[in-house]
């Protein structure tokens, strides 16, 4: 059996894998935004993450709001959830707080294009062909203080748009949280689009993050609140229950879940699970984030 490297999505070929990929296996829409993959259309799983068909994507997810079951949210977020006007509210320990509009956010800035995996805490996993800006490049220009050590991100919740919200599965709204120093990480994304077309509702839309070495969970959807703070923001998911969630939610295959077990993964689209990866297979990249952090207490 051929053994491949865990590494091999690294940071700086992540643009040109995904490039590569737009070259062998996608037919190119056009490069008006210069950004673009076209729709996965008969993709050839020759490589070991090949991107999950849009298809899956876009109709098999977690988003609560919009109900419990995987294809709640390709159901109902679409029709629901209104994307514009779009801003986010920038606070707490920073010298520019401020309310800004969703293309005065990005706009300023150079999207690119991220191949990533996604792991769920589920036991399952995907691999998508993110376009976003990286989260460090947005947070800068609120110029975080000396106090800022964390970074809090809230979801939208609006009863009228989100018919999930009538469950109380989580205490809403939706929150989640980064040490600064992952939240500034260059693999930590703002994403905007997938599959080189804007975000859909069920994915998050019009902006959500994406940290590809947490869990699921930490890439929080639909974000309208960022705030910076001194002490650790308590997610949505550690609150509900603290001792299956924790903060830093780091993909480990040896810290099981109370209910499953971590070492273990079914990729969507194939039938044999496969071994689930240290940090996600970005450990090169992350791993010295958490020298001398316990990670099975830090879990
Ligand atoms: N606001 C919000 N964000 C969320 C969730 C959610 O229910 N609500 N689910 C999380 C989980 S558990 C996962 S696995 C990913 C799924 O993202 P996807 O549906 O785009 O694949 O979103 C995360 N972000
Ligand atoms: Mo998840």
């Amino acid at each position: 059996m051929l053994i491949r490297p865990a590494a091999d999505l690294r940071d700086h070929d992540v643009t040109d894998q995904a490039l590569y990929l737009d070259r062998r296996r996608f037919l190119a829409l056009g490069a008006a935004a210069g950004t673009l993959l076209a729709a996965g259309q008969g993709l050839a799983a020759t490589s070991d993450d090949a991107p999950t068909p849009f298809e899956a994507v876009t109709t098999y997810n977690n988003y609560y709001e919009f109900g419990t079951a995987k294809e709640d949210p390709a159901v109902t977020a679409p029709s629901r959830l209104k994307l514009a006007p779009w801003s986010v509210a920038v606070d707490g320990e920073c010298a520019k707080p401020g309310t800004v509009a969703l293309d005065d956010l990005i706009k300023p800035l150079k999207l690119e294009e991220r191949l990533y995996r996604m792991r769920c805490v589920e036991g399952w996993s995907m691999v998508i062909p993110w376009q976003g800006v990286p989260l460090g490049q947005v947070l800068k220009r609120f110029e975080p203080n000396s106090k800022a050590k964390y970074v809090e991100f809230t979801t939208l919740a609006d009863k009228a748009q989100m018919p999930g919200l009538r469950v109380p599965v989580l205490d809403w709204p939706y929150v989640e949280g980064l040490r600064l120093d992952e939240a500034m990480h260059p693999l930590t994304l703002l994403a905007t689009g997938l599959y080189g077309k804007d975000l859909l509702a069920q994915n998050g839309a019009p902006l959500r993050l994406v940290v590809p070495w947490k869990y699921g969970f930490k890439s929080i959807k639909s974000i309208v609140r960022i705030r910076f703070s001194e002490t650790q923001p308590v997610n949505s998911w550690q609150k509900a229950n603290s001792r299956e969630y924790g903060f830093y939610s780091n993909v480990n295959p040896e810290v099981d879940h109370p209910r499953w077990s971590q070492a273990s993964e079914r990729r969507i689209g194939e039938f044999r699970r496969r071994k689930t990866l240290m940090f996600n297979g970005y450990a090169d990249q992350v791993a010295s984030l958490y020298a001398g952090m316990d990670l099975r207490v830090n879990y």
